[in-house]
Formats: structure tokens, sequence, C-alpha cells
């Protein structure tokens, strides 16, 4: 749920700063098993921070620019980097997705913006489609103000052909689930270079969001991480 208050507003400004944008938030549960707040006692809430299109893009590419050419995870170091400094501003502890164990993010993306999985497993959001993603979280000792109430439309509910589903030439994608080997054979082997240039093709085949598209450059970055290229 969209978080009501000047703390969201001065969260987003800080964001923006790095063309990152806050996703909401959510009070853990007196049943949940919250992550530690920054006194190391159980978190009462959590803010989440992401980007919608590629917007943080240049940001990270500047920041690249000056470090190591074989620095690893750099897209994630960046994130811990500027996250991590606008959490300590804001007295929260930050976390990234990448950190072990995993955290929920997508369930708790799906408490905070009320969004749904889409048939890829990334949640679709009725503005940005399937080109967002959550960059990281921060944890905090308070609790937030009560949010406003709004439930966004799932578009795949209405989305009748499901071209997501019929793009990918091997099928990686179907209602058991994401066959993970089937999709890395084929990126990494001779047909795989659409996929390896402008992304997944059963992603980019969802016509929602459209102007919020990673280009093709960035695209490619993240497919040459996740197919470890
Ligand atoms: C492990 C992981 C994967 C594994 C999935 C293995 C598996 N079957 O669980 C693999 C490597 C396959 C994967 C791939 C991708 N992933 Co991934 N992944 C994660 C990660 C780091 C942990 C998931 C997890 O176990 N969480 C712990 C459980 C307890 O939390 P959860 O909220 O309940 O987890 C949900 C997910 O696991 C989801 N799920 C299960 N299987 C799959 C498979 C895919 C493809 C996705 C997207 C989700 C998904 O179902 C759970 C129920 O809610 C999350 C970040 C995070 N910390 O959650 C990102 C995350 C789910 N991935 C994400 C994305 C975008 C992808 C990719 C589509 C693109 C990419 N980054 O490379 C690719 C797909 C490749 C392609 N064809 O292009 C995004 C989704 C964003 C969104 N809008 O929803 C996340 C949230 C990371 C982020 N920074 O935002 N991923
Ligand atoms: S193509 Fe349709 S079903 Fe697939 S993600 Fe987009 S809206 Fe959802
Ligand atoms: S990246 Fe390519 S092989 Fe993998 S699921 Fe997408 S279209 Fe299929």
């Amino acid at each position: 749920m969209s978080v009501p208050g000047s703390l969201a507003d001065r969260l987003s400004s800080a964001l923006a700063a790095h063309g990152l944008i806050l996703r909401g938030g959510f009070n853990f549960d007196a049943g949940d098993s919250a992550p530690a707040g920054p006194s190391g006692r159980p978190a009462r809430a959590v803010m989440l921070a992401g980007n919608a299109g590629a917007a943080y893009w240049p940001h990270f590419r500047r920041w690249r620019e000056s470090r190591p050419a074989d620095l690893a995870n750099p897209l994630d170091t960046w994130c811990r980097e500027v996250i991590g400094r606008v959490a300590r501003d804001f007295g929260a502890r930050a976390v990234s997705p990448s950190d072990r164990p995993f955290l929920p993010f997508q369930q708790w993306a799906m408490r905070a913006e009320g969004l749904r999985p889409s048939p890829l497993g990334i949640l679709i959001h009725p503005r940005y489609g399937l080109w967002h993603a959550y960059r990281g979280a921060l944890l905090l000792d308070a609790g937030l103000p009560p949010p406003h109430a709004d439930k966004p439309i799932h578009l795949c509910d209405a989305c009748i052909g499901k071209p997501c589903m019929k793009a990918c030439p091997v099928d990686a994608y179907t209602p058991a689930g994401f066959a993970y080997e089937d999709c890395l054979d084929h990126v990494r082997g001779p047909k795989g270079g659409p996929c390896r240039t402008i992304g997944c093709l059963d992603r980019n085949a969802c016509p929602y969001g459209a102007a919020y598209r990673y280009a093709a450059e960035v695209q490619a970055f993240h497919m040459k991480a996740f197919a470890k290229l």
C-alpha cells in the first residue's frame, strides 16, 4: 500500500537522486517473522526501494566507471551502497534482495503494493508492466501511518492471448513453473543470441508498460548476470 506522509516524501526524494523509487511499505503483523530493525529488535515496518523502468541506469553507469573493471556483482554493490546510505540517513536498516538466506521480497511487494505475479513469476504492475524490480528494503523500528487503501488492477486477469507464454523458443515458462535449466541452456547456446542481446523474449512479449521497457543494453546486462555469460 502506498505510504502517506512526509517520511515517504522525503524518502522518495532521497531515492530519486539515484534513479530509484519508493515501492510502498507496510507494518509487520504480530505473527510475522520480521527481520531485525536498526535496534536489533524485530522491525515494526518495512519500506521497499526499487526501480520502474531503468531510470537508475545512468546513475549506476557513472558509478561503475569509477570502480574496478572486474568488480563482482556491480549492480548489487551499487544498490547496497546507495540504499545503505539512504537507510542510515533515515535511521533504518537496509537489506538487499540478494542477502542470504533470501528475504521474501516478492511477498513483501505483494503486501506493500497489492501486486500479483504474472505467469512469468515476475509481479506485474498496472503502469510499469513487467519492467520494474526491487533493489533494497528499509527496516524500521517505528510503525508506519495507516496506508491508503488502493487495490491495483491485475492486468493478466483480462489478458486473453497471454503472449508472454508463447515467445520463448524452449517454452521455459509453463503453468508448472520456470524451467530454469532449459532457459539457461538456450541462452548460453548457439540460438540464444536474441535472448542475450534484447533480453527474455517472453518478458518482452507482454504489451503492457512499454514506456518502461528496459533498453536492450540494460536487458543484456541483466541477462549476462542471470546466465553468468
Ligand atoms: C532465486 C531467485 C531467482 C531464481 C529462481 C529460482 C526459484 N525457483 O526460486 C532464478 C535464478 C531462476 C531467477 C530468475 C529471474 N529472476 Co529472480 N529472484 C530470485 C531471488 C534472489 C530470491 C527468490 C527467493 O527464493 N526468495 C525467498 C522467498 C521466501 O521469497 P518470496 O517472495 O516468497 O519468493 C517468491 C519468488 O521466489 C517467486 N519465484 C519462484 N520462482 C520464480 C522464478 C522467477 C523467474 C521469478 C521472477 C520469481 C519466482 O515465488 C515466490 C513466491 O512469492 C529474488 C529476490 C528475493 N529476495 O526474493 C529474485 C526476484 C524474484 N527475481 C526477479 C527477476 C526480475 C528475475 C528475472 C525475471 C530477471 C533477472 N533478474 O534475471 C529472472 C528470470 C530469467 C529470465 N528468463 O529472464 C525479481 C522479480 C521482480 C518482480 N517485478 O517481481 C526479484 C524479486 C529480484 C529483484 N531484484 O527484484 N530468480
Ligand atoms: S502478456 Fe498478458 S498474461 Fe503475460 S504478463 Fe503480460 S498481461 Fe500478464
Ligand atoms: S530468456 Fe530466452 S530461453 Fe529464457 S525464458 Fe526467456 S525467452 Fe526463454
